[in-house]
């Protein structure tokens, strides 16, 4: 067994952690209270190339793999969460399926200008009705020659304010839903039927977006199906293999913001004096940081053996959901721990800590909720 992490990835995380520290932290109360992601930070991931990790070198990304992307995530979710769901869903949810799926001509055509953050991207498939249930969407898309029309509201979408192209999971066939009646679109901005509707107002994550796409007499070509005619009707696996991936970097992403929590709960409590001595010093605190501490090691270990499994090309599909589940429930308490050892301190907006508390709480529902992680183990474990 090898435990080191690569020396090219090994660099690639000093250089994310020095531009946290020195670019991200110091604007991310400003994010935060605007609630505005500023043009500027976005032009400097560009130039790091964040918005093309996941995409292979031939169309112009890094192509750092799973564990690398793993890395990064952790690195820069060390701080205000708008930065990582900025890049995160661009280049994860929202143009993987074109990776994965896509033909030749549609990988030409839109990873290029992702990886280099010219283009963002978004993953429409959540509706009202269809959350947990992904299986039950109702936004159809009726073949209509060469093309298919589009009618149905997609919401909670992340960066769909921003996106230029959305991935956008349709019913072709009402019989068949999930088995050869779902088919995956890519929508470009600008196609006559396809708008953006109300921004969500939400507990957490200000910075980073969240929006209803409507979806009115949308006419798109049958070239928009990603992978082209073949790939009618497969459109759940591809939703479904893109989730797969996604659950990993957002494992990923809970882990490094439970180890910021961590950093700043053992400096609080070195220099919080109580009783005529540090806080660090009496067992009850002392025992909240070893357990914080005992958690991350052990999500730390499962999310980089699941990136690894993948980078091999095994399937992850329970791995991924574990990692999930366990990253993200894990850092939930690590932040409630946090906002115990801060005090009152904790609960004040003057604290990063408190954001935190409200940030991570969308961590076990969004990209499917910590049940549906134990229903996809569950089923993964039992079946023949
Ligand atoms: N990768 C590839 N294919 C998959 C898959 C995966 N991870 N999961 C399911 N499939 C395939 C199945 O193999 C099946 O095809 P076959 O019959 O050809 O084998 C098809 O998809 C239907 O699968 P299933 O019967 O399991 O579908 P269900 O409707 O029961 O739903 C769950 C499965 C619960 C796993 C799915 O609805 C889900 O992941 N829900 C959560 C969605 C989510 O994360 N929402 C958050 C918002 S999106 S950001």
């Amino acid at each position: 067994m090898d435990f080191e992490i690569p020396e090219n990835l090994r660099i690639m995380q000093d250089t994310i952690r020095r531009f946290v520290n020195q670019d991200l932290e110091p604007i991310s109360q400003k994010v935060e209270e605007e609630d505005h992601m500023p043009e500027e930070i976005v032009q400097q991931m560009r130039e790091l190339g964040l918005f093309g990790l996941s995409i292979p070198e031939e169309y112009g990304g890094l192509g750092i793999g799973t564990l690398g992307e793993c890395l990064v995530y952790e690195e820069l979710s060390k701080t205000n969460a708008a930065f990582r769901s900025r890049i995160g869903t661009s280049n994860g949810i929202g143009s993987m399926g074109i990776l994965f799926d896509g033909t030749e001509e549609q990988k030409q055509k839109y990873l290029p200008r992702i990886a280099s953050g010219e283009w963002t991207s978004c993953f429409a498939l959540s509706e009202p009705e269809a959350g947990s249930d992904a299986g039950n969407i109702k936004m159809t898309a009726d073949r209509d020659g060469d093309s298919f029309v589009l009618n149905g509201l997609k919401h909670f979408i992340t960066n769909g304010d921003v996106a230029d192209i959305a991935t956008v999971i349709a019913l072709t066939d009402k019989e068949k839903k999930t088995r050869g009646g779902i088919t995956a679109f890519v929508v470009e901005k600008g196609t006559p039927g396809f708008s953006v509707g109300t921004i969500e107002r939400k507990m957490g994550l200000r910075g980073s977006h969240t929006c209803e796409l409507i979806f009115d007499n949308c006419r798109v070509a049958v070239e928009q199906v990603i992978g082209g005619a073949p790939l009618i009707g497969q459109g759940f696996k591809t939703a479904m293999s893109v989730l797969d991936k996604g659950r990993l970097t957002l494992g990923a992403s809970a882990l490094g913001a439970a180890q910021k929590l961590l950093d700043l709960s053992i400096e609080y409590a070195k220099q919080r004096v109580q009783f005529g001595k540090p806080i660090a010093q009496f067992q009850s605190v002392g025992n909240m940081l070893a357990d914080m501490a005992t958690e991350i090691y052990a999500a730390r270990q499962m999310l980089y053996h699941a990136a690894w499994l993948r980078d091999q090309d095994k399937k992850v599909i329970r791995e991924a959901s574990m990692v999930k589940l366990f990253c993200t429930e894990m850092a939930c308490r690590v932040v409630d721990s946090a906002v115990q050892i801060f005090g009152g301190m904790g609960y004040m907006k003057d604290f990063p800590v408190e954001r935190f508390y409200r940030d991570l709480r969308l961590y076990r529902l969004y990209e499917g909720t910590s049940e549906i992680q134990r229903l996809v183990i569950a089923r993964e474990l039992t079946k023949d």
